[in-house]
């Protein structure tokens, strides 16, 4: 179902979406992959197998974001994946530039994006709008509270989302990771590698290429089934607060 297909991943420069453009790629789609990092950006295009087009923008750019997203076709699946944390602090003592960069990034960059390209995939009576929550858009943890906040958000979207769209032909999921290792801990700590690390000391995270495998998996259903959502966490980690370390 896949072969051919026209796949766009938002925040492909890393991680999880990198993952899931080397995955759908090699499963023969047709890539538009995105996120701020021209160099990444072209990087990842010459390793990929197949047509590859790259946009450079910021999701909290709404113009950019438009402008950029009206110079390729509808995709036939969009992962929604752009994303961060930022900070790790109580409320009280948070950080209300953080607190906009995870808002603006997760939240609004997602409508945006989606915004964008609904319209193509009703008109054609066709797509898949793919989310990338979390194990926070179900559960909330100390310090997390804006990053956990946007990942509820993420999850009130997904279900309104599947309800608007319903009759249109257009599927909508979610995909929601616990501890993927990834520089997601980096960015949170905003540049603080050691501390990242500790955060998947002693355990076996996740891999982005576990998560791109379960995203795959997700868009090649045969177009009469819906998936909605998938949890996915390590073996070694039952909550965001109770994990299992060596
Ligand atoms: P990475 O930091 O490795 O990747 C994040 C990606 O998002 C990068 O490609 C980055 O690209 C892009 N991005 C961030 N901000 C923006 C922006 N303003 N505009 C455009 N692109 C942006 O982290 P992950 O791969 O782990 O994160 C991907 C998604 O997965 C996020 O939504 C995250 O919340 C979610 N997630 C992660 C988990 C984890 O444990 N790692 C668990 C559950 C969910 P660039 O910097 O080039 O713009
Ligand atoms: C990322 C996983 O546990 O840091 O969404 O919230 S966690």
């Amino acid at each position: 179902m896949l072969v051919d297909s026209h796949v766009l991943v938002t925040g492909a420069t890393s991680g999880i979406g990198r993952s899931c453009a080397i995955a759908f790629a090699e499963a023969g789609a047709r890539l538009t992959i995105t996120g701020r990092r021209a160099d990444r950006l072209a990087e990842l295009a010459d390793e990929l197998p197949g047509e590859v087009t790259t946009l450079t923008f910021d999701v909290r750019d709404r113009d950019a974001t438009r402008a950029a997203l009206a110079e390729v076709p509808s995709p036939d699946v969009l992962v929604n994946n752009a994303g961060l944390a930022a900070g790790f602090e109580p409320i009280q003592d948070g950080d209300e530039a953080d607190w906009d960069a995870m808002l603006d990034t997760n939240v609004k960059g997602l409508l945006t994006v989606s915004r964008t390209l609904l319209p193509g995939m009703i008109a054609r009576g066709n797509g898949h709008v793919i989310n990338i929550g979390s194990t926070a858009g179900h559960e909330a943890y100390p310090n997390g509270a804006v990053y956990c906040a946007t990942k509820h958000a993420v999850g009130a979207i997904t279900k309104s989302m599947r309800m608007d769209l319903l009759g249109t032909g257009v599927r909508v999921s979610t995909v929601d990771p616990g501890l993927v290792e990834t520089e997601f801990s980096v960015v949170r700590f905003h540049g603080d590698a050691d501390r990242a690390a500790r955060v998947y000391e002693g355990l076996d995270p996740l891999t982005p290429d576990d998560i791109a495998e379960t995203v795959v998996w997700v868009a090649d259903r045969p177009r009469h089934v819906q998936v909605a959502e998938v949890i996915i966490t390590p073996t070694d980690q039952a909550s965001a607060t109770m994990v299992h370390r060596r």
